[in-house]
């Protein structure tokens, strides 16, 4: 499931490029008995698999021989933290991360106790393991570090902009599906450009996200636009 991280965008070339190292640990490798088994019944019933202690500290301590010290242990888990562009800006910042993915039920408890510096999960909702949520953190992660993003994107630009979604977007041709692109957009006012688009992600964010509006310090231009944009949202 790692493999195709290197193939595409600018973390496979970041990796290709040696800027960054992602080692996928098996830990059925680090099962004791010939079937690799690495789950076992829950103790008080239930239904389904809990992943065994001894694979998977086995194979932690052989994945953390293989990052800095300093790396955490970062366990994917529903139970987790919610993982963020915060959470992504610390661990882009690390020496490395070793990111251990389960299946099943979930991991053995006293797993977590003894291993976890952090568990993290992506999102309120139910994948089948943890590996892709770790691709999504590696992804997020990698395109953070020196060197991994070219200059098609700018993370100085995205940092300015965080806590608010995007403003639309226009590429030719000017009218697509009977739709032109906004008049402001082919005028080159830049300062009317700002404004707009500034607007534009104000607005969007307070219809699509608003629990999002409450972390962002809103300057009083913004409060402005975000005014003007609701009264044209109230005539259109
Ligand atoms: C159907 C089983 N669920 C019973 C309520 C618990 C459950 C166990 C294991 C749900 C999902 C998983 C597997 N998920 C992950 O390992 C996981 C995950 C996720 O499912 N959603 C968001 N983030 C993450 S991080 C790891």
């Amino acid at each position: 499931m790692f493999a195709p991280l290197a193939q595409f965008g600018v973390v496979g070339r970041a990796i290709r490029r040696n800027l960054a190292r992602v080692t996928p640990v098996d830990p059925r490798a680090f099962a004791t008995d010939p079937h690799g088994t690495v789950d076992d019944r829950p103790y008080g019933g239930g239904p389904g698999m809990v992943i065994r202690v001894e694979p998977f500290a086995t194979a932690i301590k052989a994945a953390r021989g293989q990052v800095p010290s300093g790396s955490p242990v970062v366990f994917l888990s529903p139970q987790g933290k919610a993982f963020d562009q915060a959470t992504a800006q610390r661990y882009a910042g690390l020496p490395g991360l070793v990111l251990v993915a389960g299946r099943y039920e979930g991991f053995d408890e006293r797993l977590i106790e003894s291993a976890a510096d952090e568990e993290v999960s992506v999102g309120d909702f139910v994948m089948s393991g943890g590996e892709i949520a770790a691709l999504a953190i590696m992804d997020a992660t990698l395109r953070l570090r020196p060197g991994v993003l070219g200059d098609e994107h700018s993370v100085e630009e995205e940092s300015f902009a965080t806590g608010l979604l995007d403003y639309p977007h226009y590429t030719r041709p000017e009218v697509a599906h009977g739709r032109p692109v906004p008049r402001v957009l082919m005028e080159g006012n830049h300062e009317a450009i700002r404004r707009w688009r500034r607007k534009q992600a104000l607005g969007r964010t307070s219809l699509r996200r608003p629990d999002l509006l409450g972390n962002t310090e809103l300057s009083d231009e913004d409060r402005r636009l975000l005014d003007e944009f609701r009264a044209e949202q109230r005539v259109t």
